[in-house]
């Protein structure tokens, strides 16, 4: 769909070169096991609200017992550097591959629970957000009453309608986080309540999640304080685990998982997004970079080449999502797992 508003190029903030910046010659921090996962999810409390959300969750699992679920994970994760949080490390992703993901789900007949940060891009509203597409600029007034534009009349309705028949029929169910224990706590309980769907259930993790977080021991109560003399603030992260091979064969036993690989260094993607599949054997890892997200993708699958996802320019100039040539060909695997797994389609 096209932006009424379009966003301003990605910035650069610096002209290093990656070899400055990062020891690629250090080994690959290991995926968790048992032990990682007890020490992390002991140790970092969960919030509170995570009971009634799972609850929510088991329902609409119950709901679509014999539909396609899948999750889609959107947006970035926060790192609080406070208990009571003033500062915290954030992340560049707004959510839109997540929320126009979803909507193609829906589309295509998933029931979609969208697992995703708080304030960012949801399905349907994305057109019309306070940032780039602000609502108030598709009104307009007659007679003293608010209309839609005459202009947008046709767009809107159709997005409205979508929108409408998702809430009609209980298809999608909005589910927020803001920081990573919660994304991690609420993720690893929302797979265990998928299980029941078996096959049917697809992860697609579309999240951007943070490497590095200060665990809840280590977090200060308060507002940490600048020192006369200006000291510096000297920060202690701790890697965030690498719960992915643990959501493979313990959280979520069955389901396809898709996860998502970003890069800003062209030359290293490929590469990466094939370790990642060899780490944690799940069925596909969609790699982009930065750069050129909105326009082309790469799926990178055991026993199969890599397959390049692109828009044509002319489809980029009509503003046609690339989601809307990701989720068939996401689709066509989920059934072709279904089969193998043993279920109808
Ligand atoms: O939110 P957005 O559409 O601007 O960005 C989407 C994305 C690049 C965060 C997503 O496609 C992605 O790659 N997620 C995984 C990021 C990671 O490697 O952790």
């Amino acid at each position: 769909m096209d932006s009424h508003i379009k966003s301003p190029p990605t910035r650069r903030l610096s002209t290093g070169e990656r070899e400055n910046a990062i020891d690629r010659t250090i080994p690959l921090f290991p995926p968790a096991i048992e032990i990682d996962e007890h020490n992390y999810f002991d140790n970092n409390e969960p919030p509170e609200y995570l009971e009634d959300m799972i609850r929510g969750a088991q329902e609409f699992v119950s709901f679509h017992k014999n539909d396609r679920v899948v999750l889609v994970t959107s947006g970035g994760t926060t790192v609080p550097l406070e208990n009571q949080t003033v500062r915290f490390i954030d992340n560049f992703s707004a959510g839109t591959r997540g929320a126009t993901s979803a909507e193609y789900f829906l589309e295509n007949g998933y029931a979609v629970i969208f697992l995703h940060r708080q304030f960012s891009l949801l399905p349907y509203s994305r057109h019309y957000s306070h940032s780039t597409n602000c609502f108030l600029d598709f009104m307009d007034e007659k007679d003293g009453k608010v209309l839609v534009d005459p202009k947008y009349q046709e767009e809107m309705l159709s997005v409205l309608r979508k929108y409408q028949t998702a809430k009609e029929k209980n298809l999608l169910l909005l589910l927020p986080f803001t920081t990573i224990n919660q994304y991690l706590h609420t993720l690893r309980a929302l797979s265990v309540a998928l299980q029941p769907l078996k096959s049917r259930a697809l992860f697609y993790l579309a999240a951007a999640v943070s490497d590095f977080f200060v665990p809840l021991h280590r977090i200060p109560e308060h507002k940490i304080q600048s020192k006369a003399g200006g000291n510096k603030l000297v920060m202690n992260l701790d890697p965030v685990p690498k719960f992915l091979n643990r959501l493979v064969d313990k959280w979520a036993p069955g389901a396809m998982i898709i996860s998502f690989k970003l890069e800003t260094d062209s030359s290293i993607l490929l590469s990466k997004a094939k370790q990642a599949l060899e780490r944690y054997s799940h069925q596909l890892v969609i790699g982009n970079l930065l750069q050129t997200r909105k326009r082309e993708v790469v799926f990178v699958e055991p026993n199969a080449p890599v397959l390049w996802i692109r828009l044509t320019p002319k489809q980029e100039a009509a503003g046609i999502d690339i989601e809307s040539l990701i989720i068939p060909a996401v689709l066509e695997r989920h059934s072709a797992w279904i089969r193998e797994s043993g279920g109808s389609v």
